[in-house]
């Protein structure tokens, strides 16, 4: 299959040329920065066209992070966000793919340049370091996601834990999950507890996982409830708290939750984020769930989402650990703690 070459001032007139010969569907086998004198730099890309099986015989420069080339649609997609970024990666092939492999999971443009410019990417010459700039962007994403488990105790206190989060986000379910794992594998006595302090029905989800699991379940009304309910299982290990989902909207009841659970009692909140929510909506969430002083994230729904972007966004934007993921709709197995790598790997690792 022939290669075709082509060269221009600037990397976005390159790329039209491309799209203008073979179209959209192009795709770039490689990138070039020729030195000239002066200004009088030119930008190459090497392209094929699109639409037949052939490109996967072809030798690939962006294999460093994924066997995957990027279109000129893609390539397109990214100089709407930062020509100038794009000039400075083009002779860096393994920097470039990771640039893209960011934008196209959704990670702001401002972060994903942070990363690059930590791993010096940006700078003059970095192609000779192409292999540990690679190693270097991987190490600053590890260095962002920061992991916990809350039911780790180094102790053997009573950990009290209460799950918050919008309406539906997997409350519930991922009680349900939690706690079976922690009796099953971690060998914890465990009781549950749901606030709700509006629907009556709401407690009879909870009820029928812990009737299956033979745990002790009570609902909360009133924080005289709460307080009550918490005496009953002073002898668990852990107590996990159902709370009724509220909309980020209606900061009244967050406050009433907060009055419920605030205060005195050694309980840790936890905030349940859907991967899949619109950006924005997850930053206010997060943010009017705030007076909870929640403690980490628990990422919910991974098995729908197509993009991973909004974690890494997320817990740039409100530094806090990740606790727990959930990667479907089965209780008990679909759930996992956080773990760095993997979270790496959604991010990094997919066709
Ligand atoms: N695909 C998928 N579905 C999930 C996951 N976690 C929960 N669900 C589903 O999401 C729906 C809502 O889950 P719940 O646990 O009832 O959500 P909730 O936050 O308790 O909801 P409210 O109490 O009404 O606020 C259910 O159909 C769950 O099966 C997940 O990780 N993946
Ligand atoms: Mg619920």
């Amino acid at each position: 299959m022939q290669t075709n070459i082509y060269r221009a001032k600037t990397i976005k007139e390159a790329t039209a040329r491309v799209k203008n010969s073979l179209g959209p569907d192009a795709m770039i086998i490689s990138t070039k920065r020729l030195r000239g004198k002066g200004e009088n730099d030119l930008f190459e890309i090497s392209a094929v066209p699109g639409g037949t099986e052939t490109y996967n015989k072809i030798s690939n420069p962006f294999s460093e992070v994924n066997a995957q080339l990027m279109s000129i649609k893609e390539m397109m997609l990214l100089l709407n966000h930062s020509d100038s970024t794009i000039e400075k990666l083009m002779v860096n092939p393994a920097a470039l793919t990771l640039y893209a492999k960011l934008i196209r999971e959704g990670v702001d443009d401002h972060y994903a340049r942070n990363i690059l410019e930590r791993t010096g990417a940006l700078k003059e010459g970095s192609h000779h370091h192409a292999d540990n700039i690679k190693k270097k962007g991987i190490k600053e994403l590890m260095n962002v996601i920061d992991v916990t488990d809350p039911f780790e105790g180094k102790d053997n206190n009573q950990i009290i834990a209460a799950l918050i989060g919008t309406t539906g986000v997997g409350k519930t379910t991922t009680i349900a999950k939690l706690a079976a794992q922690l009796m099953l594998k971690a060998k914890k006595k465990v009781g549950l507890i749901s606030i709700d302090t509006y629907r009556i029905g709401a407690i009879e989800q909870l009820k029928t996982y812990a009737n299956i699991l033979g745990i002790p379940c009570f609902q909360a009304f009133k924080r005289k409830d709460l307080l009550f309910a918490l005496r009953k299982m002073e002898g668990r290990d852990v107590v996990l708290i159902d709370t009724a989902g509220r909309s980020q909207y209606d900061r009244s009841r967050i406050e009433e939750l907060k009055t419920m659970i605030a205060g005195d009692l050694a309980i840790s909140s936890h905030l349940l984020l859907s991967v899949g929510t619109v950006q924005s909506e997850m930053l206010k969430t997060a943010i009017s769930f705030g007076p909870l002083k929640f403690q980490t994230y628990i990422f919910t729904k991974i098995d729908e989402a197509e993009r991973f972007g909004s974690i890494i966004n997320q817990i740039i934007k409100l530094r806090l650990p990740i606790s727990y993921i959930t990667t479907g709709q089965n209780v008990p197995e679909d759930i996992e703690r956080a773990d760095k790598r993997n979270i790496l790997n959604l991010l990094l690792n997919k066709n």
